[in-house]
């Protein structure tokens, strides 16, 4: 049978799974659950060097996502330059103070007490990469027309899970940042008018002394129904 074949005008290659028996099948998903369940943001990272090729392959993984169309509507940002770090460290800061000290509601304010936060974002030059995920809100054709992206939003969210099972499955950590408003970061990285920032993520090893709020997750039968 060959694998390859055009349907209507365009390329197809065969796929297949092969198919685990439900013994298997209830192993490895509970494997990947204990796996994924031990995964935790953290916010004291070690400085200590990631090797470059990681990264790469983290981000690979993120873009094998799927996507609107097969945009692959994302741009993923990696700093490594302790002065850039140093520059987004220090308007990080800046907008998260005011966010922190008028911009935020008091139940805001309330409901981030358990996990410690406040405006000070030291991770920003410890650890050492920082991922800025970028959506690409449309695309610029041969004749500078402007394309829209479909479902960008959607797109990179499930893009940036899949990052952050990478940076877990290679035994890092990461932190899911959102520093408000984020715009700041078009102006450091020098973004082109077509990308939104989107998240921003440290990424590294834990600080040798790591400590993270013993957050209890819901149970399935809070977050499932069957029908
Ligand atoms: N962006 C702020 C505040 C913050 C908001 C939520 I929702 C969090 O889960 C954690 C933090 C900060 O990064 O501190």
């Amino acid at each position: 049978m060959p694998d390859k074949k055009i349907i209507e005008d365009y390329p197809y290659i065969r796929y297949s799974k092969v198919m685990l028996s439900d013994q298997e099948m209830r192993e490895r998903s509970h494997f990947f659950f204990e796996a994924m369940d031990s995964r935790r943001s953290v916010r004291e990272f070690s400085d200590s060097p990631v090797p470059r090729e990681v990264i790469e392959n983290l981000i690979k993984t993120a873009s094998a996502a799927p996507s609107g169309a097969h945009k692959q509507p994302w741009t993923f940002c990696v700093v490594e330059n302790p002065e850039i770090k140093k520059q987004i460290r220090i308007a990080a800061e800046e907008e998260e103070f005011e966010s922190y000290e008028s911009r935020m509601s008091s139940d805001w304010i309330e409901d981030l007490k358990p996990l410690g936060t406040d405006w000070r974002k030291p991770f920003l030059e410890t650890a050492p990469y920082l991922i800025i995920v970028f959506r690409r809100i449309y695309e610029l054709d041969s004749d500078q027309k402007k394309k829209n992206n479909y479902y960008v939003q959607e797109s990179v969210g499930i893009a940036t899970g899949f990052l952050l099972a990478a940076i877990h499955n290679a035994g890092l950590v990461s932190l899911t940042h959102t520093p408000s408003p984020m715009n700041f970061l078009t102006k450091t990285l020098n973004r082109p008018a077509n990308e939104k920032p989107y998240l921003l993520i440290p990424v590294g090893y834990p600080a040798k002394e790591c400590w993270v709020p013993d957050l209890k997750r819901k149970g399935l039968e809070d977050i499932c129904v069957f029908y």
